[in-house]
């Protein structure tokens, strides 16, 4: 009797930052289809191993020499860890700015060519609510935080660019397992579309420096995917199941900073002198 071989994954093995985090744990389980070996790194605490395909190894993003050994082995990233929320430019520098650039490095060293990077919808946040957008529209950070996603976005192209390195940054809008407010009807992301969009990213081939709004299919969208059709994502949830519950709760009575915006409260948070803003 024949044995029938199992079909390769297409990863030997995937760098996951961020693993700790709400998404990098929903991520941490999904990109075992993808990969022989995920991974899992944090400078906070993560679940222990689960076995040989089910790496741990914490560390801080801050250390160049640090992620340079995270990647040994590795032949794709999906880079989620860092700050993110807006905080003083200090804390974003150091996680954030230094972080992706030194991931970004060390894909460089170790000959890694595919990175999925978490960019943010907040590299976008100072355009009106309601204005539709796509990735070429000019960008409009609504603070440090979206700041330092745009540096990332930069880096991306740069990389590909001078070492063929190729990137899938998701602007992700609000990835929770349920939409928690009116702005998030319009932002929401379920869990099985951002898996299905991380997917997408690290499997089609030639993307170059792809940007692609991380949506689901929600009914008020303002980012349209034009330019990353290609990526062939399809969303297959919507916060519309869960309008009545949103809209059930009471307005307040005075509007809260920044509703106008697309980044919503990030655009009204700051400035962070003498723990002003915090
Ligand atoms: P999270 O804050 O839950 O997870 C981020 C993780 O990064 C944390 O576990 C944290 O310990 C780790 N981290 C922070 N500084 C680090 C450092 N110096 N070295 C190593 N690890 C460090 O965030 P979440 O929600 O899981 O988001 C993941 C990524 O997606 C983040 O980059 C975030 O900016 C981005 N994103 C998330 C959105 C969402 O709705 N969840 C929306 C837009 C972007
Ligand atoms: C983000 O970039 C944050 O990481 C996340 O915590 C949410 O606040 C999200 O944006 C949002 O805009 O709702």
């Amino acid at each position: 009797m024949t044995t029938q071989a199992a079909t390769p994954k297409p990863f030997q093995r995937i760098l996951l930052t961020g693993a700790a985090g709400g998404l990098g744990q929903i991520l941490r389980e999904a990109l075992q289809a993808h990969a022989d070996v995920v991974r899992a790194t944090d400078i906070s605490p993560m679940a222990p191993s689960r076995g040989a395909h089910d790496e741990v190894l914490p560390g801080n993003l801050a250390d160049k020499a640090g992620v340079a050994a995270l990647c040994q082995g590795v032949d794709a990233i999906v880079h989620l860890g860092g700050v993110s929320v807006e905080r003083p430019f200090e804390e974003i520098l150091e996680a954030n700015i230094r972080g992706t650039f030194h991931v970004y490095e060390a894909a460089r060293q170790h000959g890694i060519k595919r990175i999925v990077f978490a960019s943010s919808n907040h590299v976008t946040g100072f355009y009106p609510q309601g204005e539709a957008l796509d990735a070429h529209s000019p960008r409009r950070p609504d603070g440090y935080y979206g700041l330092s996603k745009a540096y990332g976005e930069d880096l991306a192209t740069f990389y590909f660019h001078r070492y063929g390195i190729q990137t899938v940054s998701l602007r992700i809008g609000s990835s929770f397992p349920e939409p928690r407010n009116r702005r998030m009807l319009s932002t929401w992301l379920s869990y099985p579309d951002l898996e299905q969009l991380v997917a997408r990213a690290l499997l089609t081939r030639d993307v170059g420096h792809t940007v692609v709004y991380g949506v689901s299919a929600n009914r008020d969208l303002w980012w349209s995917n034009r330019h990353a059709a290609h990526l062939g994502y399809a969303p297959q949830d919507s916060s519309e199941k869960f309008r009545g519950k949103i809209e059930s709760q009471p307005l307040p009575a005075v509007a809260e900073a920044g509703s106008q915006f697309q980044g919503g409260p990030f655009t009204a948070a700051g400035p962070f002198e003498d723990g002003a803003g915090r």
